[in-house]
């Protein structure tokens, strides 16, 4: 590590540092490890771990070789007005089986909650009420997901098993077995005239910013076996319009919804969305990027890059993801 800024410099932003410098310290004690704003050699910083990072933790880092996010989401580098052109080196995101079957779990729940009509049964369950609902088949059911990358697709290897009919819509076209693929602006109507339950893992870009607007619930299926269309988004709050939802739900154009992200976090509490019927908010926790699953993976990418290696999940500057 002689000739090369081999040292890490956290700059978390919301989030609590000491797990990340931590899990550094557990895994690697011959690395220097900075905590932003306390940075006493930055000439020594080689790897920057962000996640929101301030402004002035990008200037002045004379030698760096790489950007890790620390989430799947890259856009809090990429797209925020707040910080300085970025140094021209990679950005590295999150690809981690510890993430990826956490958001599984929340995706397969929310979509089990509102095919199996959970948020009725519950408010009968407080009015003391007994009333069996009809209920469709999952072969019935055609659920969508939007965004077929890491996440996207994993989820969609768990709901074809229950088996619901799956599509994915994605700029590229896929192929994975039983998964309809639709692929880019021409065939997204198509993908939503046939979505009963539409879950959005897309990142947030240029193109994605606002994308789920009361248009694109208009276009969601109108004849399937659920009572309505559902939405379910857990990739960013920038992708949604919240007072469409809002319509949307009041009006019936969606029949429910469950969110994770929010345009503004924490949500308002003032928001209609928290006490809104079907509607299930969680407060951005579908996939917890843990410290020490996600540092094992930055320190390996490490080590891979000064042995010589190119560094693996780099984003497209330009596609912005
Ligand atoms: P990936 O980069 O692996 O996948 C992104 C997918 O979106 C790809 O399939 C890509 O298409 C598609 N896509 C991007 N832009 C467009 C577009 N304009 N039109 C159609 N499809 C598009 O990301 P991940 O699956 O790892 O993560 C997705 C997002 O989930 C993250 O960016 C983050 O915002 C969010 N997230 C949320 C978390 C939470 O706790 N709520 C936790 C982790 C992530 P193609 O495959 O053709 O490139
Ligand atoms: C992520 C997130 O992008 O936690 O990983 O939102």
């Amino acid at each position: 590590m002689a000739d090369r800024a081999g040292a890490i410099l956290i700059a978390s932003g919301p989030w609590d540092p000491i797990p990340w410098f931590d899990a550094v310290r557990a895994m690697d004690q011959a690395r220097d490890v900075f905590v932003w704003p306390n940075l006493p050699e930055p000439d020594a910083v080689g790897y920057l771990m962000a996640w929101y990072p301030p402004a002035a933790a990008l200037q002045g880092l004379p030698r760096l070789e790489a950007i890790f996010s620390l989430g799947a989401g890259v856009e809090h580098i990429v797209f925020n007005d707040d910080l300085p052109e970025l140094p021209d080196v990679p950005t590295v995101r999150v690809v981690s089986s510890d993430l990826t079957r956490r958001m599984t779990e929340w995706v397969v729940l929310q979509v089990l909650l509102h095919h199996r009509q959970q948020p009725n049964y519950l408010r009968q369950q407080r009015d003391r009420r007994w009333k069996e609902r009809r209920q469709p088949a999952a072969a019935d059911v055609r659920v969508g997901i939007m965004g077929m990358g890491v996440l996207g697709a994993a989820a969609a290897h768990a709901l074809v098993p229950l088996g619901f009919q799956v599509a994915g819509w994605s700029r590229r076209r896929k192929t994975h077995l039983g998964v309809e693929s639709f692929a880019g602006p021409a065939e997204r109507e198509a993908f939503l005239a046939r979505t009963d339950i539409l879950v959005c893992l897309l990142p947030l870009t240029r193109e994605t910013r606002g994308i789920l607007s009361m248009p694109l619930f208009e276009s969601l299926a109108r004849d399937g076996r659920l009572p309505g269309p559902v939405l379910i988004n857990a990739g960013r709050g920038g992708l949604q319009i919240e007072a469409d939802i809002v319509d949307a739900l009041q009006r019936s154009v969606l029949a429910g919804a469950s969110l994770d992200v929010f345009e503004r976090e924490p949500l308002d509490s003032r928001s209609p969305l928290w006490a809104l019927d079907n509607v299930v908010v969680t407060p951005h926790c579908a996939a917890w990027s843990n410290p020490e699953a996600l540092t094992r993976l930055i320190l390996d990418q490490i080590l891979a890059h000064e042995a010589g290696r190119p560094f693996d999940n780099v984003i497209d500057a330009d596609a912005g993801y």
